[in-house]
């Protein structure tokens, strides 16, 4: 085992035995969701993935060790300090080790991680992307790196429209990373079911999606996977309402000057509060439907 990585006791035992693992990240809990709701969504994910008899491992940096399955006070934790935690994906890793630091793993920090601990699927609610005018900005989230190098499979609601979503499904493309509809012929737009991308592959069974998983690593791939799972409808909310406060979030990004790993953060927040609360509850219901579908992909697996 990896000389930094520490895994609880509950998360131990269920690997050693063979049992279904499923990998949950913590910068959704510090900076994807405010406090108190970000807790409780973390914690009911943990009972979610219980019930559907698998084990969670919320994984996120402590004192410099890599830790997969978190206390009830670590995620207290993390979500009363929220963005004073440091976000932490691929390249934060290295210092925040050295430093004996804290960090909310990112959804690649969150896969390197798993990978290390042998968690083979992770829930979250939105992976990051090419955000819009990548073109000049070069801004391309390193979970798609991520997807594209580590063997973890991810499942999520689509990436939100912050982002260019035609852009981050050919990038997902050139590096080689197998996007999934679950139920759907087209690419999830978090807060919407429907992104007008379409996706080749549809798969409608928990046994399908763990049976491409197997087939990659029979084939020896080293990546990762998406598997992209739509908002209930219940819970969807109106395009309108959406991309109205997208599009003030973006413009108000570019007024601040926001760069660099503060921009998703920023543009999360500001959606949230457009909206009021009104995407939170879409946000967490859609991050619950993820948990339930990677406990089964894990059982299945
Ligand atoms: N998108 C969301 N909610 C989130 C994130 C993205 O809808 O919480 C977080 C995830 O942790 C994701 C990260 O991995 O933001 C991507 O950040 P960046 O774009 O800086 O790579
Ligand atoms: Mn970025």
């Amino acid at each position: 085992m990896n000389k930094h990585l520490v895994l609880s006791e509950k998360v131990k035992a269920a690997l050693a035995e063979g049992r279904p693992v499923v990998a949950l990240e913590s910068t959704i809990i510090s900076h994807g969701m405010p406090y108190p709701e970000n807790v409780k969504t973390a914690l009911a994910c943990e009972r979610i993935v219980r019930e559907h008899g698998a084990e969670p491992a919320t994984i996120a940096v402590i004192g410099g060790k890599l830790c997969a399955g978190l206390t009830q006070e670590q995620i207290e934790y993390l979500g009363s300090q929220g963005q004073k935690v440091s976000k932490a994906s691929r390249r934060d890793l290295p210092v925040l080790v050295a430093r004996k630091q804290d960090g909310a793993t990112t959804v690649a920090a969150t896969m390197i991680i798993a990978a290390l601990a042998g968690i083979r699927v992770f829930a979250t609610g939105g992976v990051g992307g090419v955000h819009r005018g990548a073109t000049t900005s070069m801004d391309i989230s390193a979970d798609l790196e991520e997807l594209a190098h580590t063997p973890v499979a991810v499942v999520c609601a689509g990436a939100k429209a912050i982002l260019d979503l035609g852009l981050t499904l050919e990038y997902l493309e050139t590096r080689g990373v197998p996007v999934i509809g679950f139920g759907t012929d087209e690419l999830p737009a978090f807060y919407t079911d429907k992104s007008g991308f379409s996706l080749d592959y549809r798969m409608d069974t928990p046994e399908e999606v763990a049976a491409a998983i197997r087939a990659q690593r029979d084939i020896g791939f080293p990546g990762g996977m998406l598997i992209t799972n739509p908002i209930p409808a219940e819970y969807a909310m109106r395009p309108e309402v959406i991309d109205s406060a997208i599009d003030h979030a973006l413009r108000e990004a570019d007024k601040q000057g926001i760069h660099g790993k503060a921009v998703t953060p920023f543009l999360l927040a500001e959606v949230t509060e457009l909206t009021s609360g009104n995407s939170l509850q879409s946000n967490i219901q859609l991050v619950y439907n993820n948990v339930a579908l990677a406990a089964k992909i894990a059982a299945a697996l």
